[in-house]
């Protein structure tokens, strides 16, 4: 099997010390960093974010993909950063004000993560005022994600946009929102850019905004 090859099928198979040792090889026989990222480790994620999309894999293997990856990255990030390399975008994301579910918060994080986004992750019940802050800090941001898990938690992503507009940062960023209750009716009720519904779509999304 082809070197690459042979690392996104491990990947997938969440082998995170196999994972390692064939990148480490690859590095070693001189194949470039970005290509080892893009079509051994990304293109992993990639399989495994549409196999969790139509339900032929589950969080589980999600997460210990998403773990093998984020450890072999761990020795590319070095000579991605050395050979110029940059992120794809910059990403916050954060489950909103009075919801602390995070395993899928956590599922998209890595999913826009394996796409080469760099993503700042601000936690659970995260305020709108700390979602503004931290876009006041770090101006660059690109996207804004908001997870919500429960109906009571949603209006907390209507207040998070209002918020970011009322201190005039709207037109920086765009905003993603998703979780189990919020529908693509209420996206465009709140004026997000873009509802998803699941991890691997998600990351998609994130990347076809960068394109834009
Ligand atoms: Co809670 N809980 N919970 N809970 N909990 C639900 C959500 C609930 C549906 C259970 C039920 O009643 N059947 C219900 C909500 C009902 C509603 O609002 N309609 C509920 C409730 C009521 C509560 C409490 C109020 C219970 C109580 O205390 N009385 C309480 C609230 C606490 C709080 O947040 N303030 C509570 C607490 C908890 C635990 C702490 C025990 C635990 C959370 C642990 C944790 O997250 N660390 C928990 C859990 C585990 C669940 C269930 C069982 C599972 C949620 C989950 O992790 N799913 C859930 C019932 C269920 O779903 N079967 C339930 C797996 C995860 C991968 O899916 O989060 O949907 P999900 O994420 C998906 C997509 O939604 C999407 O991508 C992800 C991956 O594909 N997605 C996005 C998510 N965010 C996105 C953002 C995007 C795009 C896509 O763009 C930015």
């Amino acid at each position: 099997m082809e070197l690459l090859d042979e690392i996104s099928q491990r990947l997938q198979q969440g082998m995170t010390g196999e994972v390692k040792r064939l990148v480490q090889r690859a590095i070693d026989e001189g194949v470039p960093a970005q290509t080892i990222w893009e079509e051994g480790l990304r293109s992993g994620m990639d399989i495994i974010g549409e196999k969790f999309k139509r339900n032929e894999v589950f969080v589980p293997e999600v997460l210990r993909a998403a773990g093998a990856m984020n450890q072999a990255a761990a020795l590319l990030r070095p000579l991605l950063a050395a050979s110029g390399g940059k992120a794809a975008g910059k990403v916050c994301i954060g489950t909103v004000r009075g919801d602390l579910h995070d395993i899928g918060k956590n599922l998209v994080r890595m999913m826009i993560e394996s796409k080469g986004f760099e993503v700042a992750d601000l936690g659970v019940d995260v305020a709108p005022e700390q979602f503004v802050s931290f876009l006041q800090e770090h101006e660059d941001t690109d996207i804004v994600c908001c997870s919500a898990l429960l109906t009571t938690t949603m209006p907390a992503i209507r207040a998070t946009i209002e918020a970011i507009e009322a201190a005039g940062l709207r037109g920086n960023v765009k905003v993603m929102v998703g979780g189990a209750p919020v529908t693509q009716a209420f996206a465009d009720e709140v004026g997000a850019d873009s509802y998803t519904d699941d991890a691997g779509s998600a990351a998609n999304a994130a990347a076809a905004i960068l394109a834009a």
